[in-house]
């Protein structure tokens, strides 16, 4: 490897050890200026052990001065040696370090530390960006008060915690809870804010502010009512009551991930705060909703109970997702809210656990730590939560969590502290329930059923995990498995019933059941793993017409769309049990709009590659697409009626709103329509296009439009509308090549790249571009290789500016070893052609090494 390359040396949680000195508190007096920021940094520490002093400090920062209480250091008592800063000299048991540097935020374009967005300073320490502001022991374990000058004629100046005073340009802040430095937030900018007040459970008033810049108010009234809603139902829910004077959220426009949860002062993508209705989707202003939620909920699990080290990361991630889904299953739909996280889970985590990216919700070692922010410790992280909450009941889950708060306020904990209070709590032991913590894979659960005339329905259980990348052999797990047992007649004879499985094998009976019935399993999808059986198409038809649990009912339906698509590509016809239990859900629209929407969509084509993959073949993705877009047209073809009605009697009228009814109206129409869009090849797209009163509308019509392979006017026409107002311009970026005829997907991507508008070094507009032709299956995976090319080449550009981003963004290579021989070799190259680059990052070279392992 060549010298030019930053570290691949892995760190193992294995070779934790605590910091030898405590931290008692951090001063920060910050002098803005966009090249020349000045840091002057007093740390007030405490010696526990005799051990050298070692902080972490970034290469791009400049050190002008290092003193222990007042007294300069000479040259030899201390040593910089790539990111590390060693300190030497003999200290008194407690001394204060003192610190000036100076650093460009101007020029990180990285978005890691303190940097310019649209002449806005802001920062984003998490995980590891507070060294390149000051040199200081960045890990989760050390934390203390922070007091922070802020020194700029800028109009706002903010930092964590309470506002001390501000006058002439200069600001205090302190923040009396104890953090990490990788909570540390500082913004400086001329923001306009929409404000209002809260009064906690126990009668504190908070100040909540939504910070944008000047013009962009009327766009943050979403936000804010989110805002309200977290906190107020954090309160109801879990007990957990805001513990600042105030509470301010920022938005900014170059942010290399959604937001992030800085202690009181919450840095969001600007895409999760401003919505309108002329440029914001439904899904938006859901998102929007529930990211508020998250970063908030982070209050007390991330920020209160934080990480000891980056190996718990799951600890405050996969709870705070688990918490947001339920914030967001309370206020909206519970049935289509799990359907939808069902979906995304399977999409990109067991994507994830299936290739050579898996690893375990807690790993072992990691090379650069922003590679692992992944949807294994996030979504599968939440998903750990909610199986112990079915094992233990709700009642045992909330004693365990009031357990953790008290127990644990003020702590970095670990997963072992996690597990312990359940312990505790419930009397349970969960050593076994700790596997799914620490080993990697998704568990494929075969059940079979024996009915015998007696009256009596055996199910059988086996459990396999496959082998992963550093793991083998997996020993079984406990797998709650809920399972309803339906009457012929369509009535519910056994309720939904906890199996526990805690064995390779396992069998469990019912009894005194008058006729066979169709077993309804893995009800709520109670566990993560690939349930396979052997159920004929009419007993799936049959469970998508009466399942009384939604998320089964959805999935049968799921299945029997899979096993069509599979049939067709083996070149059989479409089934016709799935084409006659389509009408059924149809019929029922009315009933719940949203979740018929849900039914009426079909895997995608990536779901459909991935399941040809397991069933031993190679997947086509040209024959893949050509066989969904047969079936789609088939649905249409005969429900054509009934899809015209759903389409023609769910507009919404009135005045636009956000909220859950409206939305899964309009989610259920624009699922007809584009059903529809195959037999009339765009022509009410383009009618719904003229006359969309919002985001959500027209944007649909126009992906429907550009699917058909039509669209020009209005693509022009949305560039006109939108080309002042970034976010919905991102969507004019993303939508091209994601929803293009695979044919024409690369070179749309090639010519928006040439575009003047594609400002790739901003991070939401290289996701939507890069992004949009990554998920367009049949096109990104083109046989001639130009898609993996167009990608290489982009990852490698974008690594020299934001290796976060480019190293995100080659995931979009993760499952090339499935495709054929062709492909692979293009894939290769492509791969290759990445590693051979001389500076390469660490986080983009963990990651192209990684996948391309994987054959
Ligand atoms: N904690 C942040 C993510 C930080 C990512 C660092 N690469 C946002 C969140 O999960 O809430
Ligand atoms: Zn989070």
């Amino acid at each position: 490897m060549s010298e030019t390359r930053p570290s691949q040396k892995p760190t193992f949680l294995s070779d934790y050890e605590p910091y030898p000195f405590e931290l008692d508190e951090t001063r920060l007096d910050v002098t803005l200026d966009p090249q020349k920021t000045r840091v002057r940094a007093e740390l007030a520490l405490r010696r526990l052990q005799d051990a050298e002093l070692v902080l972490d400090i970034g290469k791009d920062v400049q050190l002008d001065r290092i003193a222990i209480d007042d007294t300069p250091l000479d040259d030899d008592q201390w040593q910089r040696d790539g990111e590390t800063l060693r300190i030497a000299a003999t200290m008194p048991e407690r001394f204060t370090l003192q610190t000036e540097t100076v650093i460009n935020p101007s020029a990180n374009t990285a978005f890691e530390g303190l940097y310019l967005s649209g002449g806005i300073f802001c920062t984003q320490c998490e995980a590891e960006g507070f060294r390149h502001i000051t040199p200081y022991p960045d890990r989760p374990d050390v934390m203390a008060p922070f007091r922070v000058t802020i020194r700029s004629d800028l109009p706002v100046l903010m930092s964590n915690g309470n506002p001390v005073s501000e006058s002439d340009g200069v600001a205090v802040w302190h923040d009396p809870w104890p953090k990490p430095a990788y909570l540390f937030a500082l913004v400086a900018g001329d923001l306009r804010a929409v404000s209002e007040t809260f009064t906690t459970m126990s009668g504190r008033e908070v100040d909540l502010n939504v910070w944008v810049r000047p013009g962009d108010e009327d766009r943050a009234g979403y936000a804010m009512e989110s805002l309200i809603r977290s906190m107020e139902w954090d309160e109801r829910t879990y007990g957990r009551e805001y513990d600042l004077d105030v509470f301010n959220i920022v938005a900014v426009d170059d942010f290399n991930m959604g937001a992030m949860e800085n202690k009181g002062l919450n840095i969001f993508n600007s895409k999760l705060v401003l919505a309108s209705p002329e440029t914001a989707t439904d899904s938006d202003y859901e998102r929007i909703e529930s990211v508020i939620g998250h970063e908030y909920f982070h209050n007390w699990t991330g920020n209160r109970i934080t990480c000891r080290d980056w190996f718990q990361l799951c600890l405050k991630e996969g709870l705070t997702v688990f918490r947001d889904q339920q914030f967001t299953s309370d206020l909206r739909s519970a049935a289509v809210k799990r359907i939808e996280d069902v979906l995304a889970l399977r999409a990109r985590q067991f994507r994830e656990d299936q290739g050579p990216l898996a690893h375990p919700v807690r790993p072992n070692s990691y090379i650069e730590i922003n590679n692992f922010y992944t949807a294994t410790v996030y979504e599968k992280g939440a998903e750990l939560i909610g199986m112990l909450k079915r094992l233990v009941g709700d009642d045992g889950y909330y004693r365990a969590l009031d357990l953790y708060f008290d127990r644990h306020d003020g702590d970095a904990a670990t997963i072992e502290d996690w597990l312990k209070v359940f312990e505790d709590a419930t009397g349970r032991d969960l050593g076994q329930f700790k596997r799914w913590y620490t080993d990697a894979g998704t568990p494929v659960l075969t059940m079979t059923e024996h009915w015998s005339d007696t009256g009596r329905l055996t199910l059988r259980f086996a459990q396999h995990t496959p082998p992963t990348p550093g793991q083998s052999d997996k020993p079984p797990r406990v797998i709650p498995i809920a399972v309803g047992l339906i009457s012929p007649n369509g009535d519910e004879v056994v309720p939904t019933t906890l199996l526990e499985m805690t064995e390779a094998e396992q069998e469990f009976s019912f009894d005194g059941l008058a006729a066979r019935p169709t077993v309804s399993a893995l009800r709520g999808f109670s566990a993560p793993v690939v349930l396979k059986r052997d159920q004929s198409p009419g007993e799936r038809a049959f469970l998508m017409a009466n399942d009384t649990d939604p998320f089964a009912r959805w999935e049968a339906g799921r299945q029997l769309a899979r096993e069509t698509l599979l049939a067709m590509l083996r070149g059989d016809e479409a089934g016709a049990d799935y084409l006659g239990a389509f009408g059924q859900v149809l019929a029922d629209a009315e009933v719940d709009p949203a979740f018929c929407a849900l039914c009426l969509r079909l895997p995608s084509e990536e779901e459909i590659a991935g399941a040809v993959s397991d069933s031993g073949a190679t997947p086509d993705p040209e024959a893949i697409h050509a066989a969904r877009e047969q079936l789609a047209r088939q649905i249409a073809e005969r429900h054509a009626d009934a899809l015209d009605r759903i389409y023609r009697s769910h507009e919404v009228p009135g005045p636009y709103s956000p909220e859950a009814g409206d939305a899964g109206k309009r989610a259920l129409r624009l699922a007809a329509l584009g059903l529809l869009n195959r037999l009339d090849e765009g022509e009410r797209a383009a009618q719904l296009y003229q006359s969309a009163g919002n985001m959500t509308e027209r944007s649909a019509a126009l992906s429907l439009l550009i699917a058909a392979g039509k669209g020009k006017p209005e693509v022009e026409d949305f560039y006109n509308r939108f080309k002042d107002v970034r976010l919905a311009l991102d969507k004019w970026f993303m939508l091209q090549p994601l929803s293009a005829p695979p044919r024409d997907a690369v070179g749309t991507a090639r010519e928006l790249a040439a575009h003047p508008d594609f400002d790739w070094k901003n991070p939401n507009r290289f996701r939507a571009l890069i992004g949009g032709l990554s998920a367009n299956h049949a096109g990104f995976h083109a046989a001639d290789g130009s898609g993996y090319d167009f990608l290489a080449d982009w990852l490698l550009r974008m690594d020299a500016v934001n290796p976060q981003i480019a190293a995100r963004m080659s995931s979009a290579f993760e499952s090339w070893a499935r495709y054929d021989e062709t492909r692979q070799g293009h894939a290769k190259a492509a791969l290759d052609r990445i590693l051979a680059a001389p500076e390469l990052s660490r986080n983009l070279g963990e990651m192209v090494g990684r996948i391309r392992n994987a054959a």
